[in-house]
């Protein structure tokens, strides 16, 4: 770590009435669960560049996640995928993770990889599709409780492609009756986070299209439904910002995908398009996560970039933008708006984004026994060489 850097960032927050350790015993507190997805070979439709040393089992999905972990200190959960990640013993996929110091985090389901699914799973129009598409959920919330999850993560590529296709009513009772037998098989202890997304695969419309589509379907279901607002589940101009607050005032902000996208779902590293609105999710968040679990997961996808390195960078990002909501100064934030002092509050907030937190992240990181700079200590560390040495035979792991 730079000590210098830092003592001169650290004294120019505490003369600003920064209360720097308190600012610092947030960060340690910090929490990203990375997908055991993001460490496989992905593409797009055109084309999937394989990558060398690219896990061929969930296994070595959890040894990639273990490295991100052991680089940033707050990676400390993986996130699965069935059936991509599916094993034969479930507790010993718990054990290895607890071997490596990690935990199994959301379990997600794939519920659009089937050719039963060609007009829907839950809300297909066919009975025995809805029923095949259920048992694969109880499937899952089992598969939850023997890997130590108490997350059910959901999303359904369910919609229609054409006007008059199938009647949207009928649909949306469909897939209420099915989360209901699901939220009724789900544990005391597990909570169902349920995903929208405004287009694709479907492209007329989609059964959870938005936040009011989730929303309304959790209020259903019961208090352990609650909604996960991925970035890039939006269509372009939408208030993200503005989405987290009204899902924390209901009290149904239940995770995050993070991401970031130009133009669709791109599924690029965090804060790579738009770091300015990641830490205006973030000043929504700092003071409602201090009564409310929210569980900070990526959703990524890595087509031509180094998978743990990509991975490492998104979880820096995530700090920096956390760092920087910190350091809003709310009491004055609240005075100007009170007062109608539209650009006091504006630049208060420019005041906080425009800080270089580097430092101080880097002393966090180097509190919780991790890197002050992960990426150098990855390149140095000899990891990838190692495992694209080990895992030369056999096929890297994609969406299959
Ligand atoms: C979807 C959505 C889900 C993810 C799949 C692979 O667009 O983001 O969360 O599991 O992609
Ligand atoms: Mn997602
Ligand atoms: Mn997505």
């Amino acid at each position: 770590m730079n000590e210098r850097a830092y003592d001169v960032l650290a004294e120019l927050l505490s003369n600003r009435g920064v209360d720097v350790a308190s600012v610092e015993g947030r960060l340690r507190t910090q929490r990203v669960e990375t997908p055991s997805w993001g460490y496989g070979n992905s593409g797009t439709r055109f084309k999937v560049f394989p990558q060398l040393g690219v896990p061929r089992d969930p296994f070595e999905k959890l040894a990639d996640a273990a490295e991100v972990h052991r680089l940033t200190g707050i990676c400390p959960s993986v996130a699965i995928h069935i059936p991509w990640d599916r094993v034969d013993d479930y507790g010993e996929l718990a054990q290895y993770a607890g071997s490596l110091g990690m935990t199994i985090g959301a379990v997600n389901p794939n519920l659009f990889q089937e050719e039963d699914y060609r007009l829907g799973s839950v809300c297909n129009p066919d009975e025995a599709v809805r029923r095949r598409a259920t048992d694969h959920l109880i499937e899952c919330v089992e598969i939850g409780r023997e890997v130590g999850s108490d997350i059910l993560s959901l999303w359904f590529a369910d919609g229609t492609n054409y006007a008059g296709q199938d009647s949207f009513v009928e649909r949306r009772h469909r897939m209420l009756e099915c989360l209901s037998e699901i939220y009724e098989a789900m544990p005391e202890s597990m909570r169902l986070l349920l995903e929208y997304k405004p287009f694709e695969p479907a492209f007329y419309h989609t059964d959870l299209s938005d936040w009011g589509a989730a929303l309304t379907m959790c209020q259903k279901l019961g208090h352990r439904a609650e909604v996960l607002v991925d970035l890039g589940h939006h269509l372009q101009g939408a208030n993200i910002e503005h989405i987290v607050a009204l899902l924390l005032d209901e009290g149904r902000l239940g995770g995050f995908h993070f991401n970031s996208r130009k133009y669709a779902d791109d599924d690029l590293i965090v804060g790579s398009v738009n770091p300015f609105e990641l830490f205006l999710i973030y000043v929504e968040l700092v003071e409602a996560e201090e009564t409310t679990r929210i569980d900070y997961m990526i959703d990524q996808a890595h087509n031509i970039e180094p998978k743990i390195e990509a991975m490492i960078l998104s979880v820096m990002n995530l700090q920096d933008a956390y760092a920087k909501a910190l350091l809003v100064d709310r009491a004055k934030l609240d005075g100007a708006r009170r007062s109608g002092d539209v650009l006091l509050a504006h630049r208060l907030l420019l005041e906080a984004y425009n800080t270089d937190v580097r430092h101080l992240c880097a002393k966090v990181r180097e509190d919780l026994g991790a890197s002050a700079d992960p990426i150098s200590a990855f390149r140095e560390s000899g990891y990838l060489e190692k495992v694209v040495d080990e895992r030369l035979e056999g096929a890297g792991a994609g969406w299959g």
